[in-house]
């Protein structure tokens, strides 16, 4: 067996990350808009330090990104060359619906992405879309709260109506909220959350991680109500926690670490709260507010397949003492067995596998890997060619590793999109120097640049694998 025939190779990116022109056609501001670069970014995003608007001396490169609000039929025009066969992008939320609690939704928002589609749909391309990447209207935050606010979830709905409405015919792959369990750790991008001192933040993140998960299978609802053959996709910050040791607490450690993780995916596949969170929830004192209807539309409205992102596993053991790796928003102990990435993250291609085994041993349902990919530091030669074969190596030791979880061991799977096909702002740091592409953007940390696309070498290897449909690596 190997990959099937209509397997969806391609590339993935997030609005927030790459479309820039923040203030145009009347797209409203957003959490992910006002995050800036440098130390404060860490506790701005894990909802410490509330920064709510633009303030003197930051840099937001939100703002202007790699502007692909204007450069998007060019983009998807290389894209095309390598043969992507689908390209998986987010919805900026605030485009839609500015402010998020308007009743009527901003037609040039509805516009740029319709005509967005239509130039994918031109070259076959098909559109995978992540609903929510990490942002939420400025307005809703400062009005409601964000995601701790059930009134969240009617205002999601009412967008998501929208979108599956308008975009009928044109989008079939849906994901409610990208790494729906990033709310644990970053919460403000998550959920657009923040904390007042002395609030129960646990109590709060996971009511609104609830809110999240009705509001998540009310759109699954919604998106077969509409239209039968859209196929919705919940989307996990995946990666398997090891135990540092066979200690047995170190192995019970990763298993509750994994736990951590896979409770979301639990509710969103299976359809309810497993036992060991509850459990959890009541020994730690926390209360979540649901319903009984919302019980029912978790129950009914269970995603179709399940996606996720891997760039590395994870290690953990009880013991205080041993080395941690720098730069992750999930922090790991360091796997003497692993060599890292320039920002700390452990490179572990057979990690994937095991990784891709155990969501499919836990849910039986196709899985995507809609992110995967190395952040690197790309130096032009004398020529002004990259020369990127440290991310040809890295990938093509995941992609054979991914192949391998398909061919050796049976697991169905739709397709693969690497991380930041075009260099875009990270997430994590907000800096450009961190690189994933196949494709080159002239800009800086800084914001300069001209914003000029150029092909690195790893653009044709890429597309030799697509055409070769992952047979020559
Ligand atoms: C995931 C996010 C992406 C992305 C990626 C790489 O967590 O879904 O938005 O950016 O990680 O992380 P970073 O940009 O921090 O290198």
């Amino acid at each position: 067996m190997s990959l099937r025939a209509d397997f969806l190779w391609g590339g993935a990116t997030a609005a927030n990350q790459c479309e820039g022109a923040y203030n145009l056609d009347g797209r409203g501001l957003a959490n992910v808009d006002v995050v800036p670069t440098g130390k404060e970014r860490f506790d701005i995003i894990s909802g410490k330090r509330k920064m709510l608007d633009f303030e003197e001396g930051y840099f937001y490169p939100a703002k202007e990104a790699i502007d692909m609000y204007h450069h998007y039929k060019d983009d998807i025009k290389l894209f095309a060359e390598m043969g992507f066969k689908t390209y998986r992008l987010s919805i900026a939320w605030t485009r839609i619906f500015p402010k998020g609690d308007e009743l009527e939704p901003n037609e040039q928002g509805l516009a740029f992405y319709e005509d967005l589609f239509k130039t994918c749909q031109a070259y076959g391309i098909e559109p995978l879309v992540t609903i929510t990447h990490f942002d939420c209207p400025i307005h809703l935050i400062k009005e409601y709260g964000g995601w701790r606010n059930r009134k969240m979830i009617e205002f999601y709905e009412r967008l998501v109506r929208v979108l599956f409405t308008r975009f009928k015919g044109l989008v079939k792959y849906w994901l409610t909220f990208n790494e729906i369990n990033m709310i644990l750790h970053a919460p403000f991008m998550g959920a657009g959350l923040v904390f007042e001192d002395g609030e129960n933040e646990e109590e709060i993140k996971y009511q609104a991680a609830h809110h999240e998960l009705v509001a998540s299978a009310l759109a699954t609802k919604i998106a077969h109500e509409i239209d039968p053959e859209n196929m919705i996709g919940c989307m996990l910050a995946a990666g398997e926690y090891y135990p540092l040791t066979p200690k047995p607490e170190d192995v019970f450690l990763a298993q509750e670490k994994n736990h951590e993780n896979y409770f979301f995916i639990d509710v969103q596949s299976r359809g309810e709260y497993p036992a060991y969170a509850l459990k959890q929830l009541e020994r730690n004192n926390i209360m979540i507010k649901m319903t009984e209807e919302d019980l029912d539309t978790l129950k009914n409205h269970t995603v179709d397949f399940i996606s996720f992102s891997y760039y590395s596993s994870r290690v953990v053991t009880t013991d205080d003492s041993v080395e941690k790796t720098a730069g992750n928003i999930f922090k790991s102990v360091k796997n003497p067995y692993l060599e890292a990435s320039e920002w700390g993250w452990q490179i572990d291609p057979l990690g994937l596998r095991t990784t891709m085994n155990a969501i499919y041993d836990r849910y039986q349902k196709p899985l995507f890997i809609v992110e995967n990919g190395l952040g690197a530091i790309d130096t032009p030669d004398e020529s002004g060619n990259i020369i990127d074969d440290y991310r040809i190596d890295y990938l093509r030791a995941h992609i054979q590793a991914m192949k391998e979880a398909v061919e050796l061991d049976g697991i169905d799977l739709l397709g693969y999109t690497s991380w930041g096909c075009i260099d875009l702002v990270s997430a994590g740091t907000g800096e450009m120097k961190k690189r994933y592409g196949f494709i080159y953007v002239d800009r800086d940390n800084e914001g300069n640049g001209t914003l000029t696309r150029t092909k690195k070498k790893s653009f044709d290897w890429y597309k030799k694998v697509i055409a070769s449909n992952g047979e020559d690596l």
